[in-house]
C-alpha cells in the first residue's frame, strides 16, 4: 500500500498553480487586460438587486464611477423608458423587467465576474483546508481523502471553473461581506483575492467550519483567519514561544538520555504541543478562567505534568526508579496515568490559576468524559453556571479520537444544560498513525476529527512544524470558547519520530515514511534559525535558553536520588480540603444513625404529595400518585419513591447536593419517581418540588441524560470526584444497560481508588431482577460486580472497632441489594455520613416498587434507626431458633416469593428466612451471628438468578469461611445458563415454582455430602 497520495502540496511544487507568487519553478502571471476598480460586488443573497442597485446610484451621482458598459447599460435602459418613470424605478426591477434583456454582453459578464469571484471566496472558506500544507512530512495530506477540490483555484485552468482568465487576474472586485481579506479595503484585484484567500486558508492552517449552522460565528471565525496582518506575533511573544519549544524539546530529550530503554511515549514529532496548551491557559486565563482541568493520554503525558502542570521534575524522575517503594495505598500505577493538580500563577496574567490533569486508564478517551463531569461539578460548586471560571481542555490522539465511541457520546454531553461545561477545547495530537496503523485503516473519515461536527465545533488543522500558526490557532480557540462557550477542535499535524513507545520499530510497518521522519529537522531547530535569522534572538541567547533548561533537568535528576519513597498520594487530581486529615485518613471510623426525625420525615412526604407551586395545572394520574403518597404518609408508612424522597430531601436539608442522572430519571423509567411535575397547561412549565422543601437548603439536580451510558456514567464519576459532599447518583434505565459503561466501572469504578489513591462516592442504581421479561431488562450482572469486590472470601476479618465501618473502609465498593424501602433509604444516607467515599452499587427493584408488602413504616427510619446490613427472621422462626430446620438465605425480591410459599406451607415455625441486604463487603460478623443461632439448621442460599450468575458464587466461598468448611450452604435457585432469563412466561414460571418447591422440601439435601 503506498503511502503517497498526490497532494495539493505536491501540485504547487510543480509550480503549476502560482498565481502572481514568485519564487523558482513558480509560474507569474500578467495581467493582459485591464479592468476597472470602480466595478463593485453585491451581498452574496441578493447579488442581482443590490448589487446592480449600488451601480445604479452611483452612476446616478456620476456616470464615471461605473465601468463603461454599466454606464452604456443605465444609458440604454434609461432611453426605453419615460424619464420620470426611470428616475423613480429601482435597478433591480429594471433588470428583472424590459431592461434585462437588454443587457449588454459586456455588462453580462461584469456581472457574472463578481458572482464567480464571489462563489472563489465562498470555496476557500469551505474547502481550502482541502489543500492547506497541513503535513509536516510532506508525504501524506492530513485527511484521508486525497481529492483536491476542483472549485480551488491550484491551477490556472481551474479559473476556468468559474468562467474567469488569466486576463482576470488584475480586475478588481467589490469583496463581499462575508469576507475579512479586504481589511479596510473594500475592492481588491483577483490576482490579490486568490493570494490572501491562500493565506488564510490554504496555509498552514486549514480550517473547518463552513458547515456551522450559524452566521454570527461564522463570521467570527472568517474574520480571525482572514484579517491581513491577524497571524503575527510580537517579538516578546516569538522568544516565549522558543523558550517553550526548548523546554517541551529538552524534557524529551533528557528522558530519553538517562532512561534510554524506559518506555515515557514520548512527544517528538508533536514538541509543540506544550507550548499550544500554555497559550491556551494564558489566553483563557487572561479572559477569566481559574482553573483548568485536562484529560489526555499517554503521548507526551510525562510532558505535560513537568511544562505545563508544573509537577516537580524530581518527582517525575523518581517515578522511573523501580527501587522505590510506594508510601501509601495506591498500586503505584505507571507514571503516564497518574494525575495531579497544581495551583500556580500564570507568568503571562499575573493571575491565579489551577491546573489538574486527571488520572486515566490506558482505555483511550474513557477519561473524556470523567474530566467533563468534574469540570461541571467544579461549575456548579462555584456557581459559575456560564464556565467563565472553569474550563476543561481534552487531548487526543487522531486513531482513538476517531475510533472510541465515547468521544461521540461525550461531545453529546456538550450542550445539554445539565451537562454543559460552556465549551471544551480539545487538542488532537494527529501523528497520522495509531500504533502501527495508518489512517486510512484506522477510520472511514476524511479527518480524524469529524466527529467534532454534530456538534458544529470548529475545527482547526494546522500544520505541527509552524508553531506560530499552531499558536495562531490556539488563540483562536480559547477566543472561541469564550466568546460561544462551545467546544473547538485544534488538530495538530505532527508526525511521530520513534515507535509507538521508544522501544518499538516503526519500520516494520511504516518504512516510507519513517525515512521521511529520519530526515524532518526537528521543529526546534527550524524554528530557532527562522528567529536567528529575523534577528529576534542571537545564537547565543538560544544556546543559553538551552543550557539552563538542561541544568534545571540535571539539578532535578540529582535531588530524585534522594527520594526513597513514593508517594502516591502526591500525585492526586482532585484533593477534598479538611474532609480528611492532613495524612489523608478518615477524621473517625464510624458514623451516626442514619435515621431521622419524624418530623422531617413528615416534611419532606408533605412536599413530595403536593405541588408547590400556585396554578400549577398537574395531570389527572399524577395526581392520584400524589395522593396515595400523602395516604402513605398519614399512615406513616413510605414505599420506595417516598423513601428516595426521604433520603434525598433529607440530605439537601444538610446542605449536601443531591444529582440523580440518567434516563428518564426525572419521571422514573417505572413511572414511580416524578421528581419533575410538568404543568399541562403551559408547555416548558415543570417543577421540581424537591427544591421547595426548606429555603436554605442545598439544591437538587435531576436530570435525564442523553441516551448514554458510557458517557453519562463517566460524566456523574467525574462530578462525584469533585465534593465529597455531594450524593450522585447515576441510574440505568435497566441494570442491563450498564454493561456498555463497562469500562468506567472496571478501570475507574472499582479500581480507582487503588490505582489513583483517590475515593469516590458514586451511587449506582441498577433496576434488576427476574420478573419474566426475558433476557434483556432482567439482569444487573449482580456476579460481575461482586467478582469484582475485593474482600477476601477466604479469611475471615479480624476488625477492631466498628466492623461495619472498618470493612466499608477496607473494600473497593459497597454491593447492597435492599428488600425494603427503608433500608433503602438509610444507605442513600448512610453514604454521605461515612467519613470516607466508597462507590455504592444498588441493585434496585421493579415490581417492588408498588408490592404493598414492600413497604416501610416511620418506626424503621426515626432516629436511632440504621441500615441494616441483613435483616434476620423477625417471625415466629426467630421465638425458637433451636427449632429451626433450615434458614434460607436470600436477598433481594425473591424474599417476598420465599415468605409467601412459606406462608402458604405453614413452614414458619421450621424455616427461616434471612435477608442479605448488603452482599459486599460480605458481613461475615452478622451472617456467623445467624448461623450460631440456628444451631440445628441447614443452610440454603436461595436466589432468583441462574446457578452461574447472581450471587452464589460470591456467598458460597463467605459462608463456608464462617463454617470454617464445616457445614455445607445449599443452593436453590435457577440452573446454569447461557442467558440472563427465559423469554418465555410459562418456562419462568415454572423455573420459580420448580425452586420454591426445593426451598421448602425439608428432605431436599438429605443424604448428600457436600
Ligand atoms: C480503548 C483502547 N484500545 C486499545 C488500546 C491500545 N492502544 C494503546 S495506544 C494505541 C494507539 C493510539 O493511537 P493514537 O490515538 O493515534 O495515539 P498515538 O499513540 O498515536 O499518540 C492503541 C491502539 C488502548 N490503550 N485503549
Ligand atoms: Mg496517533
Amino acid at each position: 500500500m503506498s503511502q503517497f497520495r498526490p497532494l495539493a502540496g505536491v501540485l504547487r511544487g510543480s509550480g503549476l498553480w502560482m498565481l502572481g507568487r514568485t519564487g523558482p519553478g513558480r509560474q507569474v502571471f500578467n495581467p493582459h487586460r485591464g479592468c476597472s476598480s470602480r466595478a463593485t460586488q453585491p451581498s452574496p443573497s441578493a447579488l442581482s438587486s443590490s448589487y446592480v442597485e449600488e451601480m445604479y446610484y452611483s452612476w446616478l451621482e456620476d456616470p464615471k464611477n461605473v465601468h463603461e458598459s454599466w454606464d452604456a447599460y443605465f444609458r440604454n435602459a434609461q432611453a426605453s423608458s419615460p424619464a420620470a418613470e426611470a428616475e423613480e424605478r429601482r435597478p433591480s426591477t429594471l433588470l428583472q423587467g424590459r431592461a434585462l434583456s437588454q443587457t449588454p454582453a459586456m455588462s453580462q459578464k461584469v456581472v457574472e465576474d463578481h458572482l464567480a469571484v464571489h462563489n472563489l471566496i465562498r470555496a476557500y472558506q469551505i474547502r481550502g483546508h482541502h489543500v492547506a500544507q497541513l503535513d509536516p512530512l510532506g508525504i501524506l495530506t492530513a485527511d484521508v481523502d486525497s481529492f483536491v477540490p476542483s472549485d480551488l483555484i491550484t491551477t490556472i485552468d481551474k479559473l476556468g471553473f468559474y468562467g474567469l482568465d488569466e486576463s482576470d487576474l488584475d480586475k478588481t472586485f467589490q469583496l463581499p461581506s462575508t469576507t475579512f481579506i479586504g481589511g479596510q479595503q473594500t475592492t481588491l484585484p483577483l490576482r490579490e483575492i486568490i493570494r490572501r484567500l491562500e493565506t488564510s486558508y490554504c496555509g498552514h492552517i486549514g480550517v473547518e467550519f463552513m458547515f456551522i449552522n450559524n452566521v454570527e460565528q461564522c463570521q467570527w471565525i472568517r474574520q480571525k483567519f482572514e484579517s491581513p496582518g491577524i497571524m503575527k506575533f510580537t517579538e516578546k511573544e516569538k522568544r516565549t514561544l522558543l523558550a517553550r519549544l526548548v523546554r517541551s524539546t529538552r524534557f524529551e530529550d533528557f528522558l530519553a538520555r538517562k532512561w534510554s530503554s524506559e518506555k515515557r511515549f514520548g512527544l517528538e514529532g508533536c514538541e509543540v504541543l506544550i507550548p499550544a496548551l500554555k497559550m491556551i491557559i494564558d489566553k483563557s486565563s487572561a479572559a477569566g478562567i481559574e482553573s483548568v482541568i485536562m484529560g489526555m493520554p499517554h503521548r507526551g503525558r510525562l510532558n505535560v505534568l513537568a511544562n505545563v502542570v508544573r509537577k516537580d521534575l524530581d518527582q517525575i524522575f523518581c517515578q522511573f526508579d523501580p527501587k522505590l517503594e510506594a508510601a501509601d495505598e495506591g498500586s503505584g500505577d505507571v507514571k503516564y496515568h497518574l494525575g495531579m493538580y497544581h495551583e500556580r500563577i500564570n507568568r503571562e496574567t499575573d493571575k491565579d490559576i489551577t491546573l489538574s490533569l486527571m488520572a486515566n486508564p490506558s482505555h483511550l478517551e474513557a477519561v473524556d468524559p470523567v474530566v467533563q463531569g468534574k469540570t461541571k461539578a467544579e461549575q456548579f460548586y462555584r456557581g459559575d453556571t456560564e464556565g467563565k471560571k472553569v474550563m476543561s481542555i481534552l487531548m487526543h490522539g487522531d486513531a482513538a479520537f476517531a475510533g472510541q465511541g465515547v468521544v461521540y457520546e461525550t461531545f453529546h454531553l456538550s450542550e445539554l444544560p445539565s451537562y454543559t461545561t460552556q465549551g471544551t477545547i480539545h487538542v488532537v495530537v494527529n501523528n497520522q498513525i495509531g500504533f502501527t496503523t495508518d489512517p486510512r485503516m484506522a477510520r472511514s473519515s476524511p479527518y480524524p476529527t469529524d466527529v467534532a461536527r454534530v456538534v458544529n465545533a470548529p475545527i482547526f488543522h494546522v500544520n505541527a512544524d509552524d508553531p506560530e500558526a499552531v499558536m495562531h490557532v490556539c488563540r483562536v480557540a480559547a477566543e472561541w470558547r469564550s466568546t460561544f462557550n462551545k467546544d473547538v477542535v485544534i488538530d495538530l499535524v505532527c508526525y511521530r519520530r520513534f515507535g509507538h513507545n521508544e522501544m518499538d520499530e516503526p519500520m516494520f510497518t511504516q518504512p516510507l515514511m519513517y525515512k521521511q521522519i529520519r530526515k524532518q529537522e526537528h521543529v526546534l531547530k527550524k524554528y530557532a534559525d527562522k528567529l536567528i535569522s529575523e534577528g529576534v534572538v542571537t545564537l547565543q541567547e538560544f544556546e543559553e535558553e538551552v543550557a539552563k533548561y538542561d541544568k534545571i533537568c540535571e539539578e532535578a535528576y540529582t535531588s530524585s536520588k534522594d527520594e526513597k519513597i513514593l508517594h502516591i498520594r502526591h500525585w492526586l487530581d482532585s484533593p477534598w480540603p479538611n474532609f480528611f486529615t492532613i495524612e489523608g485518613e478518615p477524621k473517625r471510623m464510624s458514623y451516626p444513625p442514619t435515621g431521622l426525625n419524624e418530623e422531617v420525615l413528615k416534611h419532606i412526604g408533605k412536599t413530595a404529595s403536593s405541588v408547590p407551586l400556585q396554578d400549577f395545572s398537574i395531570h389527572s394520574g399524577l395526581s392520584r400518585i400524589l395522593r396515595g403518597r400523602s395516604d402513605m404518609i398519614s399512615k406513616r408508612t413510605v414505599d420506595w419513591a417516598l423513601a428516595e424522597y426521604m433520603a434525598f430531601g433529607s440530605l439537601l436539608k444538610d446542605e449536601i447536593h443531591v444529582r440523580l442522572s440518567g434516563q428518564d430519571v426525572e419521571r422514573g423509567t417505572f413511572s414511580h419517581r416524578h421528581h419533575v411535575l410538568h404543568d399541562q397547561e403551559v408547555d416548558k412549565r415543570f417543577c421540581v418540588p424537591m427544591n421547595h422543601l426548606w429555603p436554605d437548603q442545598a439544591p437538587y439536580t435531576v436530570c435525564n441524560s442523553s441516551l448514554s451510558e458510557y458517557g453519562v456514567l463517566g460524566f456523574e464519576l467525574g462530578f462525584a470526584m469533585a465534593n465529597p459532599n455531594a450524593l450522585v447518583c447515576w441510574e440505568a434505565q435497566f441494570g442491563d444497560f450498564h454493561n456498555t459503561a463497562q469500562c468506567i466501572i472496571d478501570q475507574f469504578i472499582s479500581s480507582g481508588q487503588a490505582k489513583w489513591v483517590r475515593n469516590n462516592g458514586i451511587v449506582l442504581l441498577l433496576p434488576h431482577g427476574m420478573e419474566g421479561m426475558g433476557p434483556e431488562h432482567s439482569s444487573a450482572r449482580p456476579e460481575r460486580f461482586l467478582q469484582m469486590s475485593k474482600d477476601d472470601p477466604d479469611r475471615y476479618p479480624e476488625f477492631t472497632g466498628d466492623f461495619e465501618v472498618q470493612q466499608l473502609f477496607d473494600c473497593n465498593w459497597i454491593v447492597v441489594n435492599c428488600s425494603t424501602p427503608a433500608n433503602y433509604f438509610h444507605v442513600l444516607r448512610r453514604q454521605i455520613l461515612l467519613p470516607f467515599r466508597k462507590p455504592l452499587i444498588i441493585f434496585t427493584p421493579k415490581s417492588l416498587l408498588r408490592l404493598p408488602e414492600a413497604r416501610s413504616s416511620f418506626d424503621e427510619m426515626t432516629t436511632e434507626t440504621k441500615f441494616r446490613r441483613i435483616i434476620p427472621d423477625e417471625g415466629s422462626a426467630s421465638k425458637n431458633p433451636s427449632k429451626v430446620k433450615r434458614v434460607i438465605f436470600c436477598t433481594g425480591k425473591v424474599y417476598y416469593e420465599l415468605a409467601k410459599e412459606r406462608k402458604q406451607l405453614k413452614l414458619e415455625d421450621v424455616v427461616a428466612i434471612v435477608r442479605l441486604e448488603q452482599i459486599s463487603p460480605f458481613p461475615f460478623d452478622l451472617i456467623k451471628a445467624e448461623v450460631e443461632k440456628h444451631p440445628n439448621a441447614e443452610l440454603i442460599w436461595c436466589q432468583e438468578e441462574h446457578k452461574n450468575m447472581g450471587y452464589y458464587d460470591y456467598v458460597r466461598p463467605r459462608f463456608l469461611t464462617v463454617l470454617s468448611n464445616k457445614k455445607p450452604i445449599w443452593y436453590v435457585g435457577r440452573d446454569p445458563a447461557a442467558a440472563p432469563a427465559t423469554g418465555n412466561k410459562f418456562t419462568h414460571l415454572a423455573e420459580l415454582k420448580r425452586f420454591m418447591d426445593t426451598a421448602f422440601d425439608l428432605s431436599a439435601f438429605e443424604g448428600r455430602s457436600f
